[in-house]
Order: C-alpha cells, then structure tokens, then sequence
C-alpha cells in the first residue's frame, strides 16, 4: 500500500503551524481554457482572501423551493432517527441534516447544477466529487453556533484528504444578517495551516458535529489569527453565496433572534484529491460526512451564464 506523505501534520501533543505549500486557485488545463463562472478580479480576490460572495448564486424562487425542502427533511419521522440528522445540544431541534445530495432529489440536483460545478471545477483546476453536504439550520431563538475551525484541518486528519483542494459553498436559504448566527472567516487565513493539539478520540464525530472539540485552536493561537487577519462576517439574503476554501479559519455565533439562519453547504473535493486513510483519526468516518464515491459531478443542463 503506498504511504502518502502528511504534508500537514495536526493532532499531536502541540500546536504546529505549517505554511500551505498548495496552491489556492488550482491549474487545470481544461478548466482554465473556458471563460467560466468568474471573472479575473474573482479569482484574485478568492486566492488573497480564501472567499468569495456571490449576491445571487440561485434566485429567490429557488432559495424557497430549498427551504421547503428542509422542512419537509427535518419533519421526515425516519430521517429524525437517522445519524445523518444531528440536533441542538439544549432540545431535540435539528442542527444540521447530512448527505442531503443523496437523500433528497432537490439536493441531489442542485450539486449537479452549472452554477456550482463549474465554479468548483475552475477553483479545483479539475473534475470534482462531493466529499460532503449539509443543511445547517440554526433555528431561532435557541440555534447554537459552530467554534472556530478549518474544515481542512478536519477533512485531513480525520477523513484522509491529503491536499487542500477542496472548497465549500454555503448558500443562504433565509437571511444570513449581522443578528442571526452568520458565517464568520479570517480573510488570508488559508495560507496558514494551524496543526492543532490532542488527539482525535475514537467515534469523535458523534460528538464533533454537535460541539466540535479536536481541531479547534487554542486562545492564544486564535488571538494571534485574529490579529494577523481581522474577522469579517458573511451577511447575505436568501439565495446569496459563499464559496470559501478548505483550510480558512472561520466560525459562526449562536442564533437568539426569531429569525432562522438555514444554509445548505456543499463540499467539492478535486477527483485529484481522493480521500485516502486518516491522517490523524484511530479509523475512517462514515461515509454520509466523508464520500468514499469519488465519481466526479457532471453538471445538469443549468449552465453558468457566460460573464
Ligand atoms: O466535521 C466536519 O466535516 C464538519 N464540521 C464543521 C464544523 N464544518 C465542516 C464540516 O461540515
Ligand atoms: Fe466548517
């Protein structure tokens, strides 16, 4: 069996900063030859920032086909007992639904839609697969929040993605506002991979997706982050986007207000960069968080509107 090197080493008995050695916009021959989804201005802004907000990824009509969607998912008696369907840690609210790409024909056509794929493929410089998809719902009122992170740094060492080629858009079904719990990223913290301290406990995700502990950063590197790079907050209406890459440190806060904060997200992953073992993980997680299918997405008939 080939051993695959660990060029970001993470879970070890100290924190360990690593500079990124990938690229942030991928180089792919096919990719880069179409026009594409983004313009030149995008694509510098996405490889100095680590994101990039698009106003109106899918109209607003759509945005409330989704949201209808997730309330028929989360109402859905054999999905509540499901382990893709993971509640609040305060009530038996749902936090956030799993795989929603395989479970639900609406999902299932939007990660195949033009409009994501080909903007995934030319930031991944190749054919694509998804290694997740989630809706976060963030009720009201009692919505908890997601603690500071890279997704990468978690993708790596506990579901085998060797390289950070990888990218997740998070698209608003209800309104992301400055009250409700939006997404919050350091902008220029992908070029730094922060290896965090302690090891991953066995069945870690059971409690990971609820209130992730392993992979998080401790204060005094978050202090330093936060110094380097600021905060911004991602706010958007319904049917804005944020695509951002895999190793951007970033979080959200919890939701108080009446006003739900639903995003569905969906994880591209290069067919280049298939899972292998886990880097930093006593075994694999299933397969509804981490895809161990890397056929690549073909896109529907919905293409991007040339710029
Ligand atoms: O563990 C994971 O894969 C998930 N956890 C978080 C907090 N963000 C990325 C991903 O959805
Ligand atoms: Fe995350």
């Amino acid at each position: 069996m080939t051993t695959v090197t660990d060029l970001y080493p993470t879970r070890g008995s100290a924190e360990v900063v690593t500079e990124r050695s990938d690229p942030v916009v991928w180089p792919g021959r096919e990719v880069e030859a179409a026009a594409g989804p983004w313009t030149a201005a995008d694509l510098a802004t996405y490889e100095r920032d680590g994101f990039l907000t698009v106003d109106r990824l899918i109209t607003s009509g759509e945005a409330g086909t989704f949201r209808a969607e997730v309330e028929r998912l989360i109402h859905d008696p054999a999905l509540r007992t499901d382990e893709r369907t993971v509640t609040e840690p305060g009530s038996d609210e749902v936090r956030s639904v799993f795989e929603v790409h395989r479970i639900s024909d609406v999902f299932a056509r939007l990660v195949r839609d033009g409009r994501l794929v080909d903007r995934a493929r030319r930031l991944l410089g190749s054919e694509v697969y998804v290694h997740q998809s989630r809706v976060n719902v963030k009720p009201g009122y009692r919505g908890s929040g997601f603690y500071w992170h890279s997704d990468f740094e978690t993708w790596h060492a506990e579901d085998g993605l060797p390289r950070m080629r990888a990218v997740s858009v998070s698209i608003a079904l209800t309104g992301n506002d400055v009250t409700n719990g939006s997404l919050m990223i350091m902008p220029g913290s992908h070029r730094t991979f922060l290896g965090c301290a302690g090891a991953t406990p066995p069945d870690n995700y059971k409690t990971s997706l609820r209130m992730q502990e392993a992979g998080t950063p401790s204060d005094r590197a978050l202090a330093r982050l936060v110094d380097e790079h600021g905060i911004r907050l991602l706010t958007g209406p319904a049917g804005s986007a944020t695509w951002f890459d895999c190793n951007c440190m970033h979080g959200s806060g919890s939701n108080i207000t009446p006003l739900p904060r639903s995003n569905v997200f969906i994880v591209f992953n290069s067919v280049e960069n298939a899972a292998v073992e886990p880097f930093a993980a006593p075994a694999r997680r299933p397969e509804f968080i981490a895809a161990r299918d890397f056929t690549p997405v073909r896109s529907s008939a919905v293409t991007t509107p040339r710029l």
